[in-house]
């Protein structure tokens, strides 16, 4: 039995966050962002971020629902029936689930590419090190040789060969109007957010109401498993995906604990 009250706020290393702890996930999440914030990864604001996000999973039951799993699997074969996917990456990101971003990249065959609200080339550096420490080979977002139309601000900012030409991108994390400015672009998208009323998984093809840290391997273990599908057994799976429903059901759990 954990005596919680043993149990430090100021955790120096995640390994000394208990397992058992009623509220293991949010203080996991909570120590990956403010290691990220004092290594130069994640920006202050994606505190704010993370608390908001929050919020609604404690609402959701700290839990991935049945139709964000049904998100996750259409969303892994979206990747996998890809020509060029990408998968974006911003300070919350990189800080969360670095390692499991590179196992879906890897599952699926799409390439890293940071991107980011509050960019610097300090942030870009310290983001795509921490990427490789965590085994990524070819992090993109550093050239940003191209421009999405219609974005005025740095999101803008992105890789040719990267997300510019990509035909499938995750979004994770961030409520703007580039989820919207990319799917002006007709991309397919997927986003994760917490937060169903949000832009971005409102303008998604596949929104994923669920926590990143929940999302991401669970992603990866559906792509696994569907390595060997064939094209029409993967687009059946992408038909059967009912993004309207989804968005319902996370609402409905969130608003009403159904
Ligand atoms: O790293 P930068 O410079 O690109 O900055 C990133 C910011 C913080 C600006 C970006 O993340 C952002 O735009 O944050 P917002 O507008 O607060 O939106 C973040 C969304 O992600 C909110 O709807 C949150 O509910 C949601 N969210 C936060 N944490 C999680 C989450 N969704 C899933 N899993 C989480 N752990």
């Amino acid at each position: 039995m954990t005596d919680y009250d043993t149990v430090s706020a100021d955790v120096e290393h995640e390994e000394e966050i208990p397992e058992d702890h009623p509220r293991y996930q949010d203080l996991l999440t909570r120590h990956r962002i403010e290691e990220g914030v004092e290594k130069g990864i994640t920006h202050l604001q994606g505190m704010h971020a993370e608390g908001r996000g929050s919020a609604f999973d404690y609402l959701l039951g700290e839990a991935t629902i049945p139709s964000a799993d049904a998100a996750e699997r259409a969303a892994a074969a979206h990747l996998l029936l890809a020509d060029d996917p990408v998968l974006s990456i911003n300070g919350n990101v990189a800080a969360l689930v670095p390692g499991e971003m590179v196992e879906l990249a890897e599952a699926t065959g799409a390439d890293l590419e940071i991107n980011l609200f509050n960019r610097t080339p300090e942030r870009l550096e310290a983001i795509a090190d921490h990427l490789r420490d965590h085994g990524a080979e070819d992090v993109k977002g550093l050239e940003a040789d191209a421009r999405i139309p219609n974005l005025d601000h740095k999101r803008a900012k992105v890789d040719e060969d990267g997300i510019y030409s990509a035909d499938v991108v995750l979004v994770p994390l961030e409520d703007g109007d580039r989820a919207e400015a990319l799917d002006a672009m007709d991309k397919t998208e997927i986003v994760i957010d917490l937060n169903p009323l949000s832009r971005s998984p409102q303008v998604a093809d596949v929104p994923i109401v669920d926590n990143i840290i929940r999302a991401v391997p669970n992603m990866t273990e559906h792509a696994r498993e569907l390595a060997d599908a064939d094209e029409a057994e993967l687009q059946e799976i992408i038909e059967d995906f009912d993004r309207e429903a989804a968005l319902e059901a996370a609402e409905d759990r969130i608003r009403n604990g159904l």
